[in-house]
């Protein structure tokens, strides 16, 4: 499959993060540090969005688990790039990564994210300062610097698209990697 040298770009950056004790693999123990961390970083969310996020979690683990590993309970990056930048294959897993995260950073249910609650969560997961708020730009907020809960779940979903190049996701990509 043709993958867009930014996509692969960005899911790179993702499988950095994703493995959170830096050893090289993705495992089951990174997953769960990392669900924690943006659990913990939700304070304004009810139970409900938090289990939400919890089980999307679980199931992009429980998707590369059983689809893709090899059997030695831990993914590698050349396992994770071309999977999940296969939307056959991972692209439901990343739907209901995509309405989890983004109903996160609406606690208020009113359909728009205040920057400190996006900032938060993309923290959480571990994306650069900067990075993260040329992002929220990108998404053009409005005049009480709130965007909508729609737009970023899109932009979660394009994040993954393997041919998409010019995404608005790139800006989450570390400079030196672009
Ligand atoms: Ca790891
Ligand atoms: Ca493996
Ligand atoms: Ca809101």
């Amino acid at each position: 499959m043709n993958h867009h040298p930014k996509a692969a770009s960005r899911v790179e950056h993702v499988f950095e993060l994703f493995d959170t004790d830096g050893n090289g693999f993705i495992e089951a123990t990174d997953i769960e540090l990392m669900t924690n961390r943006v659990v913990t970083a939700a304070t304004g969310s009810d139970q409900g969005a938090k289990d939400a996020i919890r089980a999307a979690f679980e199931r992009y683990w429980a998707t590369m688990a059983t689809e893709l590993d090899d059997g030695d309970g831990r993914i590698t990056v050349e396992e994770f790039r071309p999977f999940v930048l296969n939307p056959e294959h991972f692209g439901p897993a990343v739907d209901q990564f995509a309405d989890a995260l983004s109903a996160l950073g609406d606690p208020d249910g009113d359909g728009l994210i205040e920057r400190p609650v996006f900032e938060a969560l993309m923290k959480a997961i571990g994306f650069g300062h900067e990075n993260l708020h040329a992002l929220f730009d990108s998404f053009e907020p409005n005049a009480q610097d709130q965007i909508e809960v729609e737009v970023w779940r899109a932009a979660i979903v394009e994040f993954y698209e393997p041919e998409n190049g010019d995404t608005r996701g790139n800006h989450l990509i570390p400079a030196q990697a672009r």
